[in-house]
């Protein structure tokens, strides 16, 4: 049965004032000498896991929590309750001296999580726990907080327990930061709950790493290159920690998460040998959803935005149910899914209820990342009440969201910023990015391809395109628009993405109105505008038609990622065989 005790998160305000760990009631007499014998203890030294007789019996199908509310842990809680393992939450950092195995997915940033933990006397109960040689898994800042220290916002000192600070990727170095998206592993000895991994994929986000050094080297068991080797995991005795998600992996994360939760399983499935070994290219599964003319929440598909029939109802095409077609995508093996509220424009999406509840019940069975856009913005309702952007994405997240997408709003807002040169930091932009971290903002461009006969025809970017327009014209900018499609802005999409970049945004999907369900192939011209202008990720989306489409974007741009819609939704090509292809192509993906 799951606890129904409120987490740590919602008792850590009542506990700010908590400065002295000796207040703390450890809740067993063996946990209280434990937890007594490191108070003040400064400089940590590991015990051999050899010399510790304490283990506690891992018998129980209940799993302790470690959640200080910093943002979405839905997505473990969800992978957990999917393996039949109960949630115990985290109360009083006796709960975790007492706990059989804790899990601590670590999310946000690293010196407000120290400082919650700090605050609370967790910090000292975590050491405890863990020099204690105790079952341990940090997932990804779960990991960093382990080392001496970090450079985010730092240097922030950490629990000190492995040798090493943490530092931001160099994106000087060539490579997009944040690094998202799906990396294979180095493993090491030992690794135990990586043996089902091998050379298999697993999902990242994360903008800072700890690298390998002769003074953490025995805590490494593997490592991942990312324009440089970093530490992806470490193992001593009972403790692990990952920096990638293992609930986010889909089955091989969760085969992690098993053999963690069962550590003496036997292998359950032969690693996969290859060459993997650098970021995959992704492949996104794309929803766009709205009510119909009969109230029900329905899958469509635009052709050019437009998502009527062309018939004499004129009905919004139906194309599936949301929650049903996800979970589809997930099984064939879709990288990630976006869900585009594509009413959000127009109605106020905390109103939208069924959205929400697409969400939470998607999330529940699909553990890859989950991406929601759609009305993302400072909202009044009807009645006067005032809802911030910052509340929006918090429900959105709250409800299994990995990341929100913002288009129209982040166009006022870059157009704000380049206007008056100033971040005013009151944009829905800027704000989720600095609460959640710019890897949980991407920004949707819809833009659509304005053709004219000389590069200063326009005050936008302009470039000679591959094919000429209508009248012969051999020049294009991409005017940005807003409202689904509805609305042309006075701001390009090159101008966009770079301002978007400066504000926050952590990833760009770039649509493109021309191509949007014409199965024709993506906009090569502007994909590669926009991803050799950013350091971020860029999604190539609109006008997939054939798995040689995918193949022809990753070759010729420098896109992360391609989306597609309509070709999936209308069972044209499967995602395994855009897989496959690339692969044939000898482009790196996840199978
Ligand atoms: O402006 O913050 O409320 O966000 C609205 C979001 O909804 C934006 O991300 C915008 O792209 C999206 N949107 C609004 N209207 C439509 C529409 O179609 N009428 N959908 C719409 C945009 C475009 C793609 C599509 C690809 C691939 N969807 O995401 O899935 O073009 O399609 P294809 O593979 O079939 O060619 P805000």
């Amino acid at each position: 049965m799951e606890a129904t005790a409120a987490p740590f998160s919602s008792i850590v305000s009542s506990r700010q004032n908590l400065s002295s760990s000796s207040s703390i009631r450890a809740s067993s007499p063996a946990s209280l000498f434990l937890f007594q014998k490191n108070i003040g203890n400064g400089n940590r030294k590991f015990k051999s896991p050899r010399s510790l007789s304490v283990r506690a019996s891992s018998t129980s199908d209940s799993v302790t929590l470690l959640d200080y509310g910093a943002g979405n842990v839905r997505s473990i809680r969800n992978a957990l309750r999917h393996l039949g393992f109960s949630i115990k939450d985290v109360q009083t950092p006796g709960d975790i001296l007492n706990a059989d195995r804790l899990i601590f997915p670590g999310v946000g940033a690293f010196a407000p999580a120290m400082d919650v933990l700090n605050k609370t006397g967790m910090a000292e109960a975590l050491c405890t726990y863990i020099e204690n040689d105790r079952p341990f898994l940090g997932i990804c800042l779960g990991l960093q907080l382990l080392f001496e220290s970090s450079e985010e916002n730092g240097p922030v000192k950490g629990l000190g327990l492995i040798p090493g600070i943490v530092g931001r990727f160099d994106s000087s170095a060539g490579i997009r930061v944040p690094h998202i998206g799906w990396n294979a592993l180095q493993v090491g000895k030992d690794s135990e709950i990586l043996d089902d991994v091998g050379n298999r994929h697993v999902y990242f986000v994360h903008s800072y790493r700890a690298i390998p050094s002769d003074e953490n080297k025995d805590w490494i068991s593997s490592t991942c290159n990312y324009g440089e080797s970093f530490i992806s995991s470490i193992r001593r005795g009972n403790v692990h920690a990952v920096q990638f998600h293992p609930e986010k992996s889909g089955e091989v994360g969760l085969s992690v998460l098993r053999r963690f939760l069962h550590p003496k399983l036997p292998a359950t499935q032969k690693p996969m040998e290859g060459k993997a070994s650098k970021l995959a290219k992704r492949v996104i599964a794309c929803l766009d959803v709205r009510t119909n003319d009969k109230g029900d929440l329905v899958v469509t598909k635009g052709d050019q935005y437009d998502v009527r029939e062309q018939s004499n109802e004129n009905e919004v095409r139906n194309l599936g149910k949301p929650v049903d077609l996800a979970g589809q995508y997930y099984k064939d093996g879709a990288d990630e899914i976006s869900f585009l509220n594509i009413t959000g424009f127009r109605d106020f999406p905390l109103g939208d209820l069924p959205m929400i509840q697409v969400l939470r019940h998607t999330s529940k069975n699909v553990f890859v990342p989950l991406t929601v856009g759609g009305g993302i913005r400072d909202f009044t309702d009807a009645s006067g009440r005032y809802y911030s952007s910052l509340e929006v994405a918090a429900e959105y997240f709250r409800s299994g969201a990995d990341k929100i997408s913002i288009g129209s709003d982040a166009v006022y807002a870059a157009e704000e910023f380049i206007k008056s040169g100033v971040k005013t930091g009151k944009s829905s932009l800027e704000q989720i990015s600095r609460v959640y971290g710019n890897q949980a903002v991407v920004v949707s461009i819809d833009p659509r391809r304005v053709y004219v006969n000389h590069p200063d025809d326009v005050p936008y970017k302009v470039i000679r395109v591959t094919n000429p327009g209508p009248n012969g014209e051999e020049y294009a900018w991409y005017q940005c628009t807003v409202s689904g499609g509805r609305e042309g802005r006075p701001i390009g999409a090159f101008e966009l993405a770079k301002a978007v970049e400066e504000l926050g945004a952590g990833e760009i999907l770039l649509n493109c109105i021309d191509c949007d369900g014409q199965g024709k192939g993506f906009d090569i011209d502007l994909v590669k505008l926009i991803s050799d202008s950013v350091g971020i990720p860029v999604i190539a989306s609109s006008g997939a038609g054939i798995p040689g489409h995918f193949s022809e974007v990753f070759k010729k741009t420098n896109a992360s990622a391609a989306l597609a819609a309509g070709i999936f939704h209308r069972k044209e090509v499967p995602i395994q065989s855009v897989k496959e292809h690339l692969q044939e192509e000898h482009i790196e993906v996840r199978i």
